[in-house]
C-alpha cells in the first residue's frame, strides 16, 4: 500500500452541529516529513464534542475530527527518521520537533513548528491528505484526524511506543489522562502534603486527582455538580467530594465552603470544566499569598475570564496547562513505564467500547454520568 492512496472508513464531520457520517474517503500518501497510521483504537475527548458543537474559534468543516488515539505506522514519507512501518504509535496534538525556539527553551511543551498549518486544519504544505468520494477535500484536526481507520501525521507528531502497550487502553495518553496527570506532576508540580481542589471530574479532573495522590497531597477535593462522580472521585484517589448544587449552606458560595474547611484556602486547584465562572472561583479558593490556579478546561469563542486583580496583588497565581506540559516525543514512554509499574492508572478510565460505526453514540456517551472514555474500535 505505501506511496499509494488507500481508500477506507472515516466518520467526517461536514457541519457543526450534525452528527458524523461514516464514509469511505481516500487517504493520500504521506509526503516528506509525514506519516501514515493504521488507526488501531481511538477515544472521544470533550473537546472533539466543543468543536463538533461550533464554538471552536478555529473549529472548521468538513473535518475528520479526532485527537486521542492509537495504531501502527503503515508507511513514512521521505526523510522521516523517528519512526518506521509496523512501530506502535500515538498521535500528538502537542508536536514536539525539538529545534524551535519553544522546544529548546526547556520552559514549554508547547512547540511551534507545525501549530500554525495545524490550527487551519492542513498538512504543513499546507495540503489535505483526505478526500470525500466526489473528491473534496476534508480537513484535518488537531494535527491527529484519529476518527479515520488511516491518517496522515507529521513526523514530529507522532511518538513510537512499547509494542507491550495495549493499544486498545493507552490511545488514552493521546490527551485526557496525560493532559490531568501532567497539569498535576508537571505544571504545578504538587508536593506531598500539599492542599489540592479540582473543579470537575471528567478523565482530565480525575487525572489531575490520581497525579495528586501519586504526590501524597494531603487534601485532595473534586467538586463537581454531577453527583455521579462521587464515586470515581474517591476510587482516584480524592479525600472529599462536593456537589455545590447540594452540598452547600444557604448563602454560602464553593468558595467559601472550601476557604474554611482548608484554613484559608488551598495549595492548588485546577480547572477540567471549561466553565469561566468555575475558573473564577478555583482561583479565588486558592490560599492568599502562594495558591496556584491551573486552567486546562477549554472554554468557548468569546468566552473570558475575570477576577479582582487584588486576588492576584495578594499573591494567587493564575496559569494554565496544555497536554499536562508534557512533551510527547521525550516523555511518552515515560507515561507508558508509570502505566506498567502501575503508578498510573489508564484502563479504569474506560467505562464504554463501542465499534467505530457506532460513534455518533459515542458522542452521546459523553453527556451520561456513567461515562469517562468511550473507546471505539476502528
Ligand atoms: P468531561 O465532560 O468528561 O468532564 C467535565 C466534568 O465537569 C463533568 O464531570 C461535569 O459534570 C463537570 N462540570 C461541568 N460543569 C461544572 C461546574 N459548573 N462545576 C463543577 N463541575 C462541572 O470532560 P473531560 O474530557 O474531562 O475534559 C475536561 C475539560 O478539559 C474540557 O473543557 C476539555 O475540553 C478540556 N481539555 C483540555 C485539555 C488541555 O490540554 N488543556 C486537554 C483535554 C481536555
Ligand atoms: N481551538 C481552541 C483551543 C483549544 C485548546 O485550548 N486546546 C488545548 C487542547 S484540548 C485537548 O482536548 C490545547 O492544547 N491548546 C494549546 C494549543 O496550542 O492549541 C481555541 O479556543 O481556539
Ligand atoms: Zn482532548
Amino acid at each position: 500500500t505505501a506511496g499509494k492512496p488507500i481508500k477506507c472508513i472515516a466518520a467526517v464531520a461536514y457541519e457543526a452541529g450534525k452528527p458524523l457520517t461514516v464514509e469511505e474517503i481516500t487517504v493520500d500518501p504521506p509526503k516528506a516529513h509525514e506519516v501514515r497510521v493504521k488507526i488501531d483504537y481511538t477515544a472521544v475527548c470533550h473537546t472533539d464534542a466543543y468543536t463538533l458543537s461550533g464554538v471552536d474559534p478555529e473549529g472548521a468543516f468538513p473535518a475528520i475530527l479526532g485527537h486521542e488515539g492509537a495504531g501502527i505506522v503503515e508507511s513514512v514519507g521521505e526523510s522521516v527518521t523517528n519512526v518506521k512501518p509496523g512501530d506502535h504509535v500515538i498521535a500528538l496534538y502537542t508536536a514536539e520537533c525539538q529545534k524551535c525556539k519553544f522546544c529548546t527553551s526547556n520552559k514549554t511543551n508547547l512547540c511551534s513548528s507545525v501549530r500554525a498549518t495545524q490550527g487551519k486544519g492542513v498538512m504543513p504544505d499546507g495540503t489535505s491528505r483526505f478526500h470525500n468520494a466526489k473528491g473534496e477535500d476534508l480537513l484535518h484536526f488537531m494535527g491527529c484526524s484519529t476518527f479515520s481507520r488511516y491518517t496522515v501525521l507529521a513526523d514530529v507528531s507522532v511518538v513510537a511506543i512499547d509494542p507491550k502497550a495495549p493499544l486498545e487502553k493507552v490511545c488514552l495518553l493521546g490527551c485526557g489522562v496525560t493532559t490531568g496527570y501532567g497539569a498535576a506532576v508537571k505544571t504545578a508540580n504538587v508536593q506531598k502534603g500539599d492542599t489540592v481542589a479540582v473543579f470537575g471530574a471528567g478523565t482530565v479532573g480525575l487525572s489531575v486527582v490520581q497525579g495528586a495522590k501519586v504526590r501524597g497531597c494531603s487534601k485532595i477535593i473534586v467538586v463537581d455538580i454531577n453527583d455521579d462522580k462521587k464515586t470515581w472521585a474517591s476510587e482516584f484517589g480524592a479525600t472529599d467530594f462536593i456537589n455545590p448544587m447540594k452540598d452547600l449552606k444557604k448563602g454560602e458560595t464553593i468558595v467559601d465552603k472550601l476557604v474554611e474547611i482548608t484554613d484559608g484556602g488551598l495549595d492548588f486547584t485546577f480547572d477540567c470544566t471549561g466553565n469561566v465562572n468555575v475558573m473564577r472561583d478555583a482561583l479565588e479558593a486558592c490560599h492568599k499569598g502562594w495558591g496556584q490556579s491551573i486552567i486546562i478546561g477549554v472554554a468557548a469563542a468569546g468566552k473570558e475570564i475575570s477576577t479582582r486583580p487584588f486576588q492576584l496583588v495578594t499573591g494567587r497565581v493564575w496559569k494554565g496547562s496544555a497536554f499536562g506540559g508534557i512533551k510527547g516525543r521525550s516523555e511518552m514512554n515515560g507515561l507508558i513505564s508509570d502505566y506498567f509499574d502501575g503508578k498510573l492508572k489508564v484502563d479504569e478510565f474506560i467505562t464504554h467500547r463501542r465499534g467505530f460505526t457506532e460513534i455518533n453514540d459515542a458522542f452521546e456517551d459523553l453527556h451520561h454520568g456513567d461515562c469517562l472514555r468511550t473507546v471505539l474500535d476502528l
